[in-house]
C-alpha cells in the first residue's frame, strides 16, 4: 500500500501543509489530457537512481494451489503451509490460484474500474478524498506532496468485516457518487467480502507455516478493518521518467493483489527490481509491515513498486487486511524468546496509518521508524502524562518529534 506510497528521505516533517497549499492551487493530475502529452511535469519525474531500468527479469515467486487446501484435504494444506512459509521469509510475495473468487466477480470489478476512470475528472472527484483519510478518489497526490508523484489515479474504499455494517461501501458510493453508482458500489462490497474471506484462508496457512495454531490469526482478523484500492494507471508518454506506485512496503497486514494482463508490478529482491507476471488467475499476495511485526520479524515485508507504459492504461485492485482498529498488534507467544526477542513495541493499525499519511511517506522504513517514534513517544509519555497523538489545541504530543498541524 503506497501511502500512498511515495518515499521521502526517512525523517519526520511537520510543515508539508505549506508545500500542500502550493501544489493545491496549481497542479491538477487530469489523466485524460496528461497521457497524451509529451512531457511530463517534473512533479513526476522521479530521481535517476529511482527512475525504473530498461526490463526487469521476472522473479519467480511460488504458485500456491489452494483447491484442495480450501476441499479441506489435510496433506494439502500441510504443503501449502510449508511453501507459503518459504516465501514470507524470502521476500513475502506469492501467488495463489484456484482460489474460489468467482471468475465474473472479478472481471465485474475490473469492468466498473474502466467505466470510473474514464469519467470527466470534475465527476471523479464528487468522491474526492481529503488528507488522512483512507476511503475516496485521488489523481496522483497532488494535494499531498510535491515530488516523486505516482503516475496513477485512485479510488479507495474502507471495509469492515464486522457483522450489521456489511453494506458500507454500497452507502459511501451512494452519498458520494450518486443513485446510478449503487451497483458499483455493491460490486465493491462484493469483492471486499470475497477478499476478506479469502485472506482468513491465507491465514490459516500462515498460522500453520509459523508453528502457532491454525486458527489464531484467522481469529485474530475475522473482524478486519481493511481497505480495498482500486489502482488505475493511464498511459504515458515518458514512462521512462516516472513511476505509477513508487517504491514502498505495505504498512498493512496482507495484500491481495489482482492485476489485469498489462503488467507493471516490480520487487526488489537481493537489490534487483524483479517483475512479477501478470495472470488473470491468480491473486498476488504480500506480506505487509504489520504482519511483519506481528509474526516478530520472521515474515518479511518487501519492497515493491509499480511502473508505467506509453499505450495501454493499466488497472490493479489491492485489498489490505489489516485488523480491527482496536486490536493491539502483538505477536503470539510462539513467536518470542530468549533467541528471538520482542523486536516491535505493540502498537494499533490505527496508529501506524495516522503516522503514514500525517508523518512519514511509506518507504522500507516505515516499520522501523514508526517503532523508533513509538518509543520516543512511550518515553515522552512517561514525562508529560500524555499518550501519543493526544492533542493540546493545535499541538499534539509526539515526544521530540513535536508535530503542529491544521
Ligand atoms: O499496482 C500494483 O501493481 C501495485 C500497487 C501497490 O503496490 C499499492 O497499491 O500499494
Amino acid at each position: 500500500m503506497a501511502s500512498d506510497s511515495i518515499t521521502s528521505k526517512p525523517s519526520i516533517t511537520a510543515d508539508h501543509h505549506h508545500a500542500k497549499d502550493d501544489l493545491e492551487k496549481s497542479l491538477v493530475f487530469d489523466a485524460q489530457v496528461l497521457r497524451r502529452q509529451s512531457n511530463i511535469p517534473q512533479q513526476f519525474v522521479w530521481p535517476d537512481h529511482e527512475k525504473p531500468g530498461v526490463d526487469a527479469p521476472e522473479l519467480k515467486v511460488p504458485v500456491i494451489d489452494l483447491g484442495d487446501f480450501l476441499s479441506g484435504n489435510p496433506a494439502a494444506a500441510m504443503e501449502a503451509s510449508r511453501v507459503v512459509g518459504e516465501a514470507c521469509k524470502k521476500h513475502g510475495f506469492f501467488l495463489v490460484a484456484n482460489h474460489g473468487v468467482d471468475q465474473r466477480l472479478i472481471a465485474h470489478a475490473h469492468s466498473y474500474m474502466d467505466d470510473f476512470f474514464q469519467l470527466p475528472l470534475p465527476e471523479k472527484q464528487k468522491a474526492q478524498r481529503k488528507i488522512g483519510e483512507s476511503c475516496g478518489y485521488a489523481s496522483s497526490f497532488t494535494g499531498r506532496f510535491s515530488s516523486k508523484l505516482p503516475w496513477k489515479e485512485t479510488f479507495s474504499f474502507s471495509y469492515t468485516a464486522e457483522k450489521n455494517s456489511s453494506k458500507n461501501i454500497e452507502e459511501y458510493c451512494h452519498e458520494r457518487m450518486g443513485e446510478d453508482f449503487a451497483e458499483f458500489g455493491k460490486v465493491y462490497q462484493n469483492y471486499c467480502e470475497a477478499m476478506s474471506n479469502l485472506a482468513l484462508g491465507i491465514m490459516e496457512l500462515i498460522g500453520m507455516s509459523l508453528g502457532v495454531s491454525r486458527a489464531h490469526f484467522r481469529e485474530y482478523f475475522k473482524d478486519n478493518d481493511s481497505i480495498t484500492r482500486l489502482n488505475y494507471y493511464p498511459p504515458c508518454q515518458k514512462p521512462e521518467l516516472t513511476l505509477g506506485t513508487g517504491p514502498h512496503s505495505d504498512p498493512t497486514s496482507l495484500t491481495i493483489l489482482h492485476q489485469d494482463q498489462v503488467g507493471g508490478l516490480q520487487v526488489l529482491v537481493d537489490n534487483e527490481w524483479r517483475s512479477i507476471s501478470s495472470n488473470f488467475d491468480t491473486f498476488v499476495i504480500n506480506i505487509g509491515d504489520t504482519f511483519m511485526a506481528l509474526s516478530n520479524g520472521i515474515f518479511k515485508s518487501c519492497l515493491h513498486r509499480a511502473v508505467v507504459n506509453s499505450q495501454t492504461p493499466r488497472k490493479s485492485l489491492a485489498f489490505f487486511l489489516c485488523p480491527k482498529n482496536d486490536k493491539m498488534v502483538t505477536p503470539p507467544n510462539e513467536l518470542v524468546d530468549t533467541c528471538n526477542p520482542r523486536k516491535y513495541p505493540d502498537f494499533t493499525w490505527p496508529m501506524l496509518f495516522e503516522f503514514t499519511q500525517k508523518h512519514y511517506r511509506s518507504d522500507m522504513n516505515t516499520l522501523e521508524m514508526f517503532s523508533n517514534w513509538l518509543q520516543e513517544n512511550i518515553s515522552c509519555q512517561r514525562t508529560c502524562g500524555l499518550n501519543p497523538g493526544t492533542r493540546v489545541g493545535q499541538d499534539e504530543c509526539y515526544g521530540r518529534a513535536k508535530m503542529v498541524y491544521t
